[in-house]
This record gives C-alpha cells, structure tokens and sequence, in this order.
C-alpha cells in the first residue's frame, strides 16, 4: 500500500461508549483517506467466540462499522492477547484479512515487522505459560465447546483474577511490574532476525513512543501503538492515537486533538 493507519489496543466494550464512538468515528472519517487499516490486536476487551456475539446490537455496530469500511479500505487485521479467539465468522462478515504474528508488510516501499506485542513480553513467565496454551487449537475447540454462559463465566474470572494481580505488582512492585510486563530486547532481536526486518510496530504495552534500539550487534527501529480510552476522562487523560504512514514517513496522529 502507498499509505497506511495502524491501530491496536481499543479494547472495545459496550461499557466504554465515548471509545467506541471515536472507533466509529476514526472508520467513517480518518480511515478511508489512507490505502490500508492494520489492526493490531485488541480491537476488543475481550472475545469468548464469534457465537457469542451474533445478537448483541452493540457488535452488530461495529460489524457495520468495520464491513463498511472495508468495501473502501483493505483492512488487516492480527490477534491481540484479549481477542485471540475473534474467528472466521466475525472476519468474513466484517471483510478483514487475518495476518500472522509477528508478520512483514511493507508500505510506500519499506518494510515494517508487525506484531501486537504480547509475545515479545518474555519477562513475563507466567503469561507466556497461559499464552502457550491458550493458543493451542485444540484447547481453543474445547472451550469453545463449551456453552457460552460458562464461557462469559470463564473469562469474568480470569479477567478479575489478573486486573487483581496487576494492581497488587503495580501497588506493591511497581518499577519491576513495568519490566516484567514491557518487551524485551532478546526477543525483539529474535523476531526481527525470523522476519529479516529492522523496523517494528506493536502495541500491546499502551507506551506510545519511536525507539531506535540495539541488542548485540543488531539495531532497528520500534513504534509503539497506544491504546484507546476516553471514558476515564477524571482518572486517565483521554487517550486514542494512530500510526499513519505515507510519503512523508511514519508518524503519530492524536486522534483527540484531530
Ligand atoms: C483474554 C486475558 C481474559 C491476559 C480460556 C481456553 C481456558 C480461551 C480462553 C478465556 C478468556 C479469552 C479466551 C481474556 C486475555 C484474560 C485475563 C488475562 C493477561 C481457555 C481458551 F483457560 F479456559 F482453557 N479464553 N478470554 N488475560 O476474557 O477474552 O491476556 S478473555
Ligand atoms: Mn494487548
């Protein structure tokens, strides 16, 4: 594509109005300026099957959404850490393409590593234990086997148990909770030299910023995504950016300003 927004972390909930809104806002009016919309995972809270969303009016808003936008804009899009289970119903029905991750696309003639981020947070062991299994497809086909009130069940657990346990490390270790839940140099390195890239775009983190970084002797270039959120306005500043990449080259557009 000659030019590019790439977007991750909106964590989209029916709970989250004022985020939402702007989504729809960014899919009728930002997004079809550009050639290609690279979503990067999270695009929602959370996603215990496809079925589970067929009759909810808000999903249905944002199928619309997103199939409208694809009849303009080819729209990418990879598995984040939260919608990992978003399938083949919800893709087809909305005409996004599902990318591998980390995978290599180019834009405007260079070549960027995309990936959401969570894989490259090898500090944390834990994670990386219920990643690894949580993504293997025949634990998926179990649980979503299983009726979708225990699935909902299911996640409301885990969804409580770990926002718990991020507060209680945030609280009581904070700087080595930072560490432990940001990438790390190894696997950047490692994934770059798989995909023979040395620029990467993820998010995942919410640590918007451009590095210039190098590990050994490697050296590449990282853009970090932000997340979205406007419905915290007294306890978080407002929040949604995306990457927008042309001519010119890759910078950030603040979404909240624009
Ligand atoms: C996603 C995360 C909840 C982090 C469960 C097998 C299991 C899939 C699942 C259930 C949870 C996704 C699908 C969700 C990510 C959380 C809490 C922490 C850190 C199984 C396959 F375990 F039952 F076998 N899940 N949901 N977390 O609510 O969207 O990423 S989720
Ligand atoms: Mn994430």
């Amino acid at each position: 594509a000659a030019s590019a927004l790439l977007i991750s972390d909106i964590h989209l909930t029916p709970s989250m109005p004022l985020t939402a809104q702007r989504f729809f806002d960014f899919c009728e009016k930002d997004a079809p300026k550009v050639e290609a919309v690279f979503i990067l995972g999270d695009l929602f809270e959370y996603w215990v099957g496809d079925d589970t969303v067929l009759h909810s009016p808000f999903h249905q808003e944002v199928k619309r959404a997103l199939a409208s936008l694809s009849t303009k804009v080819k729209i990418y899009y990879l598995h984040g850490n939260r919608d990992f289970l978003l399938g083949s119903d919800f893709l087809k029905k909305t005409g996004m393409t599902l990318m591998n991750d980390p995978a290599k696309i180019a834009v405007d003639g260079t070549e960027y590593v995309v990936s959401h981020g969570d894989s490259l947070c090898t500090a944390d062991v834990a994670y990386q234990v219920f990643r690894k299994w949580t993504r293997k497809p025949w634990i998926q086909k179990l649980f979503l086997s299983l009726p979708a009130h225990w699935r909902r069940s299911i996640a409301n657990h885990l969804r409580s148990k770990s926002t718990a346990q991020y507060q209680k490390a945030e609280r009581l270790t904070p700087v080595t909770n930072r560490m432990k839940t940001n990438v790390t140099l190894p696997a950047i390195a490692a994934a770059l030299v798989t995909q023979s890239g040395d620029r990467l775009i993820h998010g995942h983190t919410h640590l918007p910023a451009h590095h210039q970084e190098q590990y050994a002797e490697q050296s590449w270039q990282r853009w970090v995504l932000s997340d979205w959120d406007l419905d915290h306005p007294e306890t978080a500043k407002p929040r949604a950016s995306a990457l927008l990449i042309d001519a010119q080259g890759v910078r950030y557009l603040d979404l909240i300003r624009h």
